[in-house]
């Protein structure tokens, strides 16, 4: 494969609902999509997590966005590779940091391979499963009798995990309202994104007897060692999102006994080989995974649904369909969910297994930029 062509563009695209985490809410988002271009005239979308503000990762779309332009794509383009497997090294070299920049391209590569193989790109990387369960992320609520409405309403849907946003106040009483409304055998976890510090500790403890799945991030978004502080006063698994940039943290989270879950996020860790990596690192560990969302865009979750058909993704991911993001999506078939919480890999399907409305996405443009060889 030889990248000939890569355009970027800025969509704007509203939730149907605002999604608050403890750092921040996102209610119109600012997409960043590419279109890889080769030689022989294949092309692919891909998609860069970014969000418009730092307060998940210290990247933004408007990082990013410079990052590709100027650093990035010009290392790809007019190259040929050989496998899209030797993009990883070639964007990491003397770049620091950029994990989500980076992917952009990377699962871009491995999009592109897959249309041009004419194989589903869940085969291409390996994917075993035909279907994955699925999960969904609830943002913080206004009121707790809300969020109980909401959780009864997911399990309802057939969503196999209910992650509950937390924050200060709205975080042990709030989580016990829910358990106690929904009962014992409801699949429940929390996420912090952060919210919290060791000094937190006795009161974050009231999360320890509420029979939760794990409880993802707590601390700082850089930190081990505290998080093996508190994963040894838990007997409820940490799950570890923002602190997993790369294969050698998840390495570190072993050793320092920080967690016991990881949430794999492809573009958090720099695209698919990284995030096979630490997926087979894992399994490796005995440490079971599940493939996070960053509230994407169909194209986006398409890399999301292969990368999560790899054998130990074991437990459900943040994969809701569509209409839980958007009134329109950019992609057809919109991803859906069945009754008991699958979501269809489209195994049956070349490339990313979607077809992109790119109508759509030229009416809903606000910024173009294209890159060539
Ligand atoms: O912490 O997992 C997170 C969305 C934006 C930023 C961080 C997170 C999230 C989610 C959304 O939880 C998951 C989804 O895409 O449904
Ligand atoms: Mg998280």
């Amino acid at each position: 494969m030889r990248l000939d062509r890569i355009v970027l563009r800025e969509i704007r695209l509203p939730l149907v609902e605002p999604f608050r985490i403890s750092s921040g809410e996102m209610t119109d988002r600012r997409i960043l999509l590419c279109e890889l271009t080769d030689a022989d005239g294949a092309s692919v979308w891909s998609e860069c997590v970014v969000d418009d503000l730092p307060n998940y990762s210290a990247e933004t779309l408007d990082t990013a966005w410079p990052t590709i332009a100027r650093v990035l794509a010009p290392r790809l383009l007019g190259r040929t590779l050989g496998s899209p497997s030797e993009v990883h090294a070639i964007l990491e070299a003397d770049v620091r940091g950029h994990q989500m920049a980076k992917a952009a391209l990377e699962m871009g590569a491995w999009g592109l391979e897959a249309t041009r193989q004419r194989l589903p790109l869940a085969r291409l990387i390996g994917g075993t499963r035909d279907a994955i369960a699925t999960g969904i992320s609830l943002g913080i609520q206004p009121s707790v009798d809300r969020l109980i409405e909401k959780v009864r309403a997911a399990l309802l849907a057939g969503y196999q995990k209910v992650k509950i946003k937390i924050a200060p106040g709205r975080d042990v009483a709030w989580v016990r309202a829910v358990r106690e409304a929904v009962g014992p055998d409801a699949h429940l976890m929390a996420d912090a994104n952060n919210a919290y510090t060791l000094d937190d500790l006795d009161h974050l403890l009231g999360l320890d007897d509420l029979g939760l799945m794990m409880i993802e991030q707590p601390l700082a978004h850089d930190d081990l060692v505290r998080h093996g502080v508190l994963q040894r006063r838990f007997r409820t698994p940490i799950c570890l999102d923002e602190s997993i940039p790369s294969l050698d943290r998840a390495q570190d989270m072993v050793t320092l006994g920080a967690g016991r879950i990881i949430n794999i996020k492809p573009g958090r860790v720099g695209g698919f080989t990284s995030a096979i990596a630490i997926h087979d690192f894992c399994l490796s560990e005995g440490i079971p995974v599940w493939c996070g969302g960053m509230l994407e865009s169909g194209i986006g979750r398409a890399y999301n649904v292969a990368l999560a058909s790899l054998p130990n993704f074991t437990l459900p991911g943040d994969l809701s369909p569509s209409a839980r993001y958007w009134a329109q999506d950019i992609v057809t078939p919109a991803w859906t969910m069945d009754a008991t919480g699958m979501v269809r890999v489209p195994h049956d399907r070349p490339g990313i297994g979607v077809e992109v409305d790119v109508e759509r996405i030229e009416a809903l443009t606000v910024r173009r930029e294209a890159l060539r060889a």
